[in-house]
């Protein structure tokens, strides 16, 4: 481990931050953070535009890299910390990026605040649309991962019987689903897997709650 302890630019409700904490907290990381709050704006200051010209939530810094889009970290962390996030066989980890893209290239970005606030803005939108967009989005994706759990491959976690990369986008986006109250009770095979995660260490202690800030 680089001498320097890793550092993590967060904000608790962030899912793209939510799977960088279970990444690290399963490494048994000891790490900092600092919370950026995106309901005030501060994700789009200056000083974090400089850190992340994106203005999205995690920037990782860590090894003396400054790292960002979570699932390349937790790609790093696999390969330089000996995570276990991706299985060893070329069909297993196409399986394992595929159910994580479902969530994190598809489902996440069109739920993103920059995004949904400016087609309310667009359509001149009240607060009934932002949930019923989100609900939407929300269940036509996981709606497709949990027909793609109806596999071979799949085991007590997304992929076999360790929960990998899949699981670490599962979880935020379920704890996003009942945030929204996106009904996805008709999806038992991820329901479990969430579930059985989140009974976890390293997914408890990465839990939004124990995020957010007190004041
Ligand atoms: N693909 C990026 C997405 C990061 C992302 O979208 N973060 C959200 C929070 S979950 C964000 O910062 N949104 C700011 C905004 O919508 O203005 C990743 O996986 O890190």
């Amino acid at each position: 481990m680089g001498s320097q302890q890793p550092h993590l630019f967060d904000f608790w409700r962030s899912s793209a931050s939510y799977r960088v904490r279970i990444a690290l907290h399963s490494l048994d990381f000891d790490f900092t953070t600092t919370h950026v709050s995106i309901p005030t704006g501060e994700h789009s200051s200056p000083d974090h535009l400089e850190r992340n010209p994106q203005g999205f939530l995690p920037v990782l810094d860590i090894d003396g890299l400054r790292l960002t889009q979570s699932l390349a970290i937790v790609e790093y962390l696999h390969e330089v910390y000996d995570g276990d996030f991706l299985p060893s066989d070329a069909a297993g980890k196409a399986r394992v990026r595929a159910l994580s893209h479902v969530i994190a290239m598809e489902t996440h970005p069109v739920c993103n605040p920059y995004l949904v606030n400016h087609v309310l803005k667009l359509a001149d939108g009240d607060d009934a649309m932002r949930v019923e967009w989100m609900k939407t989005f929300i269940r036509k994706g996981l709606s497709a991962f949990e027909k793609l759990l109806e596999h071979k491959s799949t085991g007590d976690y997304c992929h076999g019987d360790k929960p990998g990369l899949a699981d670490v986008c599962l979880v935020p986006q379920v704890y996003n689903a009942n945030r929204w109250g996106a009904d996805i009770s008709d999806m038992p095979k991820l329901l479990k897997i969430a579930d059985r995660c989140e009974a976890l260490p390293a997914f408890a202690a990465a839990h939004p709650d124990r995020y957010q800030p007190k004041d």
